[in-house]
């Protein structure tokens, strides 16, 4: 499956990218004065399919991973080349898709992508409108199933409310491939 292998070479550059991100990041949390540390994360790539060739993405969330304290705004922005929406969807490391047959069956009946859309879909109001979906209870993203709905075209910021200490793991219930984690430090 060449698509595949290209998918994946270009998700290996992609991390890459991020871990420079990262890095830089880093630098600047050094000089700054210790006042909250809001973070951003885009969603960044396209897909495209060459029909009997090859269908490759390499949509993303740069980056991949971040870490921010309890209390802190997490601003999610829609910066990829697609008119497609993402979810960021807080879900257990455990129960995350890792292979071929889990990321593009995520979605089919009794899957964590299927209970995504049956649990946090009804609650989004308008599908045009960047929207908090509150599952967990929390006031913020503190627990399975909060989810940032995020139409193209728009972004959304929502606080991280879970304690120091917590790393939450997330994934798009629209394209199972784009994980990311949040260490609440
Ligand atoms: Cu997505």
């Amino acid at each position: 499956m060449p698509g595949v292998i290209h998918a994946l070479a270009t998700s290996r550059a992609a991390r890459t990218v991020a871990v420079s991100s990262v890095a830089i990041a880093s630098v600047f949390v050094f000089v700054a004065s210790s006042a909250a540390q809001d973070q951003t994360i885009r969603t960044m790539g396209t897909e495209d399919v060459h029909i009997n060739s090859r269908i490759f993405s390499n949509l993303r969330f740069s980056p991949g991973r971040t870490t921010l304290s309890s209390g802190d705004q997490l601003t999610l922005s829609h910066m990829d080349e697609t008119d497609e929406p993402h979810t960021l969807t807080i879900v257990n490391a455990t129960d995350l898709p890792s292979t071929i047959e889990e990321v593009f069956g995520c979605g089919a009946p009794g899957t964590l992508c299927d209970e995504v859309f049956t649990t946090v879909g009804p609650q989004i109001t308008d599908p045009t409108k960047a929207q908090f979906v509150n599952v967990a209870g929390g006031s913020g993203l503190d627990g399975r199933l909060d989810t940032l709905w995020l139409p193209p075209g728009t972004s959304i910021s929502a606080p991280v409310t879970a304690p120091s200490g917590t790393t939450l793991s997330y994934f798009c219930a629209i394209h199972a491939w784009m994980q990311g984690s949040i260490t609440v430090g």
